[in-house]
């Protein structure tokens, strides 16, 4: 019988804590032992670092699992975690510093953020927004789109984040499947020196609609806009003259706190929906010790609001803990690629946590652009989002960390709200391309197809065994669809569809999706590390692979390579990759077919989309391309594709 998912990459290399940060970091050895002696202690102890306005008279209710309830009988206001608790003790202590993409810049203190977030509570209240409802925020990365977030919990509203690169469609869909009475938005956004004109697309998503009542509209790039009386309201008319003051709502610890749509890889988008107790429990304390968050720490993630990282890791587990942070608003090659050294350099940031597709952009666009910039104020990074090729992650460590700084390889998903797999970086020895293991408090195993646990040194599923508080509470409006999806691979387990590899020593090292794993001649063959292999060659920044059906070997894999941009593309370099893959992995894992391409088709989260390679593979009709961040790329690469040569021997 062949493996669930076979084990193919070694990676030999290994980086333990550097001393220093060791000594002091806010994790030590012993919270792996005592999290594993009473999870649940474990977890109470985090929860009593947040404000509660009332106790909890039980820690989990699993009498209707998998719906799981968490801290029950609490009460609390997350923002008074985030905000009213640090304005008491260090109101001058900055929240955020903010950086728009022309420039322009400003600061906010905690205490100019609860005033602001105060204010806009109050302007919400006077235009009827009430507990119980949701609002759909629509924004690019200012400032306000954390005001609106925390203004929405304040009075116990909830919000739906919208991504502001989405389509009005889009939009459309997710105002209709959560019911919004309210959209928060912009004038325009700026991306790349161009507005994307927000205003617009909530005007056009909002034809016909008939819950929405008030759309309220910062100004931000001054671009003209259409006007719908008596709906639509400018920020600066109904924000800046409120009072600074507001009482903030009772909630308790199970009431919605926000929902997030994921689309996954196919189908209607899914409203993941989190409450308010555990969710903040878990990203507070998964910040602080993944984290390692010191006072004189300046922490920059680069993700947008519009996703679970913003939410979890910009937002609520930030402020949760007091600390600073960089927000920037645009992208990385405006005006030159080198914003964001410029940026670190800049601002000091001392903790900075992106994404594998941003950090192999940069290998593309060459380490002498980061190493022209003093980065030298970096002590820690982080990476999410996708698996981080072996050979990125030395990148990132050499060119960004300057091989001084951890990197903490962060595995979770929009459904788990919180880092679920990761190194600690006072605590783990860590190893390129590897998550590592379980966050304290956390269960996580890998098992085969029937269910059973694998043996150390083979791959299989992932699935977490136990409930976490910041887990999602289901699916918004759709309770059937949440069992199916989570609950009914496998008995009382989590499944979070990863395919995942445990090593000699424990450690967990995720292979993608498990839709994307490729059958060929009876071996199941992850696209991870084949993409690996490929990346591992000098010449390449960025791959991607799938199965594209074949008479003979079931599947054959086909490759897209991204060179790096001294790197020319011809026919030996193919031979070349494929011997480098054969010797790498083996020789069932050479890919059949590699075309060279300038770039992958990626969602705006930045995951390559596989799916639709293989239909250019398989020379299909292509699949859904709206929630693509590149669409152009497609077309390029069916051109290169059909002219890419087909290598067997
Ligand atoms: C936070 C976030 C979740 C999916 C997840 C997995 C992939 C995220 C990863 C990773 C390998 C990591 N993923 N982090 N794979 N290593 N460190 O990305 O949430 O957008 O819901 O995506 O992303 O496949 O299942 P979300």
């Amino acid at each position: 019988m062949s493996e669930t998912i076979e084990n193919l990459f070694q990676e030999e290399r290994s980086f333990p804590p550097p001393e220093k940060l060791a000594r002091s970091a806010n994790a030590q050895p012993e919270i792996y032992e005592s999290a594993a002696a009473d999870p649940h202690a474990f977890w109470v102890e985090e929860a009593q670092k947040l404000s509660w306005k009332s106790p909890w008279k039980q820690v989990l209710d699993d009498s209707e699992a998998p719906i799981y309830r968490w801290f029950v009988g609490g009460k609390l206001n997350v923002t008074e975690s985030c905000l009213d608790r640090h304005v008491e003790t260090t109101p001058d202590r900055i929240a955020f510093h903010w950086e728009g993409e022309p420039g322009d810049s400003k600061s906010l203190t905690y205490a100019q953020l609860l005033a602001e977030v105060c204010r806009t509570s109050n302007a919400l209240k006077e235009l009827g927004v009430t507990k119980g409802d949701t609002v759909a925020i629509y924004m690019g990365m200012v400032p306000e789109i954390i005001v609106a977030m925390l203004a929405c919990a304040r009075i116990g509203a909830a919000h739906s984040v919208v991504f502001g690169g989405f389509s009005a469609e889009s939009l459309r869909e997710r105002i209709d499947d959560a019911s919004c009475t309210a959209v928060i938005t912009q004038d325009g956004s700026w991306r790349r020196g161009h507005v994307v004109e927000l205003k617009k697309n909530v005007d056009d998503s909002l034809v016909g609609q008939q819950t929405v009542k008030h759309v309220l509209v910062l100004k931000r790039c001054e671009n003209e806009v259409d006007w719908h009386q008596g709906r639509d309201h400018w920020w600066h008319d109904v924000v800046p003259q409120q009072s600074d003051q507001c009482d903030a709502e009772e909630m308790d610890a199970e009431d919605l706190l926000y929902i997030l749509y994921t689309s996954g890889s196919t189908g209607k988008p899914k409203g993941i929906v989190h409450t308010c107790g555990g969710y903040m429990t878990g990203v507070s304390a998964t910040f602080r010790y993944v984290f390692d968050i010191k006072d004189d720490d300046l922490y920059w993630c680069t993700a947008d609001c519009g996703w679970v990282t913003g939410h979890s890791y910009i937002v609520y587990g930030p402020l949760a803990n007091g600390a600073t942070s960089l927000i920037y608003e645009g992208t990385p090659d405006h005006p030159e690629q080198d914003r964001w050294w410029k940026l670190i350099e800049k601002y000091s940031v001392t903790i900075l946590y992106t994404a594998p597709t941003a950090i192999r952009t940069f290998m593309k666009w060459g380490e002498q652009l980061p190493v022209a910039c003093d980065l030298s104020s970096l002590r820690l990074l982080g990476s999410v989002g996708e698996p981080i090729n072996p050979e990125a992650w030395m990148w990132y460590h050499e060119y960004i960390g300057g091989k001084r700084c951890p990197i903490v390889d962060t595995w979770w998903q929009t459904e788990t709200g919180c880092i679920m797999i990761t190194p600690l970086p006072g605590v783990t020895t860590t190893r390129p391309g590897s998550a590592c293991t379980p966050f304290p408090g956390i269960d996580a195993m890998v098992i085969d197809n029937e269910g059973n646990e694998v043996e150390r040194g083979h791959g299989g599923l992932l699935v977490i065994s136990s409930p976490w508080p910041s887990m999602l509470r289901g699916i918004y409006r759709d309770p059937e669809r949440y069992k199916e999806v989570y609950w009914s691979q496998f008995d009382g387990l989590y499944f979070p569809g990863d395919g995942c590899k445990i090593d000699d020593d424990g450690y967990l090292w995720l292979l993608g999706r498990v839709d994307d794993v490729m059958l060929v001649s009876g071996h199941n063959i992850s696209t991870t590390e084949v993409e690996n292999a490929l990346v591992d060659h000098e010449g390449v920044a960025e791959a991607a692979v799938v199965g594209r059906s074949d008479e003979r070997t079931g599947q054959a894999i086909a490759a897209f390579v991204v060179l790096r941009a001294d790197v020319v593309g011809h026919d030996d370099l193919i031979v070349e990759l494929r011997k480098h893959v054969a010797k790498k992995i083996g020789p069932i894992a050479k890919p059949s077919s590699i075309v060279f391409t300038p770039d992958l088709p990626k969602t705006r989260s930045g995951k390559i989309m596989r799916r639709l390679l293989k239909d250019i593979s398989e020379q299909r009709k292509l699949g859904d391309v709206t929630t693509l961040a590149n669409a152009d790329i497609v077309e390029a690469i069916r051109s290169g594709s059909s002219s890419g040569q087909d290598a067997d021997e």
